[in-house]
């Protein structure tokens, strides 16, 4: 029997990139009085690198190589991310970024049938909790067994940690669990950890490889009208 989902965060449970965190970045940007946007287009490039710090940093060497002089270099990008979190706690407070379709559903029918709720991201604790909070209620962050974030891994999605990390916490193996994840860096690091994994593309994601996936989903779905409708009844 299934024991365990683990979910991604960012554009698995809600299209968090485009009007989440990059509006964070750039609103850290201004108030760090630096000079740069990160447009849409060049977000998607930007993607490629997982990790707010590591991005941030990415960024530097690829378009800007020098501030890469800065003697606190790490310090100043500690901070400044710090800053992109603040921003994007509060633009989850406004509730503008909802989950994605069959999302909500899926978590409670999980809860119903018993099976272990637990969460492998890259972003940060303080995201996360935010987007619970502000879609499912703070109450929903107590239905995760185990929340994997951040730093908690020294090595990032691509890299199996994260979930290595998270079956560690459940004492759980891989075969009684299954990942849902929306990048092809979100998919290597689950199949690395022997994890199959169901795909729900999201915006920035739709043109990349899932070679590996069990399925490609355009989400998670919804019930049709006549399966809510028959309720409890068992077809033929
Ligand atoms: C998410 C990420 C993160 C977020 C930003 O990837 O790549 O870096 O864009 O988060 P995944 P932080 O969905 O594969 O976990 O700025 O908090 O790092
Ligand atoms: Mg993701």
């Amino acid at each position: 029997k299934l024991q365990a989902v683990l979910f991604d965060v960012d554009g698995t449970l809600a299209d968090t990139e485009q009007d989440g965190h990059r509006l964070a970045f750039n609103a850290a940007f201004k108030q760090f009085h630096l000079d740069w946007n990160w447009d849409i287009d060049l977000y998607g490039e930007l993607l490629q690198i997982t990790g707010g710090k590591e991005r941030i940093r990415y960024f530097l060497e690829r378009y800007m190589p020098a501030e890469l002089d800065k003697s606190n270099l790490t310090e100043w990008i500690a901070s400044l991310h710090k800053t992109k979190t603040k921003h994007f706690e509060s633009l989850m407070e406004t509730g503008n970024i909802p989950l994605r379709p069959g999302v909500a559903r899926l978590i409670h029918e999980l809860r119903r049938e018993k099976v272990k709720l637990a969460i492998a991201t890259t972003t940060t604790m303080e995201n996360v909790t935010a987007l619970l909070k502000s879609t499912l209620g703070e109450e929903s962050i107590g239905w995760f067994d185990v929340i994997g974030a951040g730093d908690i891994v020294p090595l990032k999605k691509p890299a199996p940690d994260i979930y290595h990390w998270v079956l560690d916490q459940l004492k759980l193996i891989a075969p009684q669990c299954i990942a849902i994840e929306d990048s092809e860096n979100g998919l290597k690091s689950a199949r690395a950890a022997n994890l199959s994994t169901l795909i729900t593309v999201s915006g920035y994601t739709r043109s990349q490889n899932f070679g590996g996936a069990v399925s490609i989903l355009s989400d998670l779905g919804e019930p049709s009208q006549p399966f809510t409708h028959m309720g409890g009844v068992t077809l033929e």
